[in-house]
């Protein structure tokens, strides 16, 4: 039986189809792995499946030398957090999990979307601080997403999801900027430059996938093409936003709101973003629930069954 570590607590359906298939070694903890047990988990299994936190970085591999794993399995679809090319270099498989994860996403985007332009969070605050005055004619006024036109950038799998919820669900108009022309199921149109299309919406939702080309994509430049009225909320990773330049926006009313779920330095959220109250700030759950990450875990375990079954891998990961 091949040797596997889950590097992290997991839902226990997920432990329990593991351990029919494989030896396992259940590191039953939410904190991530230290430099150290990373090292060991490369040369005690054969195979690895870990999460976001659980960072990847050269020095992993490089210190774990020749190692005995063979593949790691990401529980979870970005895989920034993983030298793919160090990986593949130290002779690994590396997978990861898309399309489990597509809708629960969407669904928090969405939410995001509407928390902000609608100020729901903040309407939330003033409620539970006993602050609320009364129903008022134009008290707390946001912004009407019907008929208004959503700016997806990076149109994967996920920003088609939250396209459609806009389109469909909101009637709302979907233009996009992405590195291809996408044969789309609903009308959208495409924009030259993140710059070209954050000046044409009225919100702006960050779907790219988090890598070294992406990082900084939503800089000061493009944050000065929105408009003023314009929010942007970001599913994605943080660090495809520039957060220092986000806050100046925020700060100086260039941008109306953002709705955030992930961040720069996880689970690090500046104080300065944090005292803004056109923001709403939630904590990375684009996937938290119970049957997506099922089945992310069972995505994670069939990659592993495969390779170790001398089969193709469905999800590998290319870089
Ligand atoms: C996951 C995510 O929960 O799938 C992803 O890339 O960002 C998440 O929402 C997380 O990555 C689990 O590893």
């Amino acid at each position: 039986m091949s040797r596997v570590l889950i590097a992290r607590n997991l839902p226990p359906a997920v432990v329990d189809e593991a351990r029919a298939l494989f030896d396992v070694t259940y590191r039953d903890r939410p904190e991530p792995l230290s430099h150290d047990e990373k090292v060991a988990a490369l040369r005690d299994h054969d195979g690895v499946l870990m999460s976001l936190g659980d960072s990847f970085p050269a020095e992993v591999f490089e210190a774990a030398g020749t190692p005995r794993a063979r593949i790691l399995a990401n529980f979870g679809v970005g895989y920034n957090h993983i030298d793919v090319a160090a990986a593949q270099a130290a002779g690994l498989v590396v997978t990861n999990t898309p399309g489990a994860v597509t809708d629960a996403t969407a669904d928090i985007g969405m939410t995001l979307m509407l928390m902000t332009c609608r100020r729901a969070a903040e309407g939330e605050r003033l409620v539970r601080a006993g602050d609320w005055q009364g129903w008022h004619p134009v008290e707390m006024l946001g912004l009407h997403m019907t008929g208004k036109t959503v700016g997806i950038l990076g149109m994967g799998r996920i920003g088609q999801a939250i396209a459609r919820r806009c389109h469909y669900g909101f009637g709302m108009s979907v233009a996009y900027s992405s590195r291809s022309e996408k044969d789309l199921d609903f009308p959208a149109t495409r924009h030259a430059s993140p710059e070209a299309l954050a000046a044409e919406v009225d919100v702006l939702a960050v779907a790219v996938p988090g890598s070294p080309q992406t990082r900084h994509m939503v800089n000061a430049e493009v944050l000065a093409a929105m408009k003023p009225t314009a929010h942007i909320v970001n599913i994605s990773r943080g660090d495809v936003i520039d957060e220092a330049a986000l806050i100046s926006a925020l700060q100086s009313g260039k941008i109306a709101g953002a709705g955030l779920d992930v961040y720069e330095n996880e689970p690090q959220v500046p104080e300065a973003l944090r005292a803004l109250d056109n923001v709403t700030l939630l904590p990375h759950l684009g996937t938290a629930t119970l049957e997506v990450r099922e089945d992310m875990g069972r995505m994670a375990v069939e990659n592993l069954r495969a390779f170790f079954a001398g089969e193709e891998v469905p999800n590998p990961v290319t870089g």
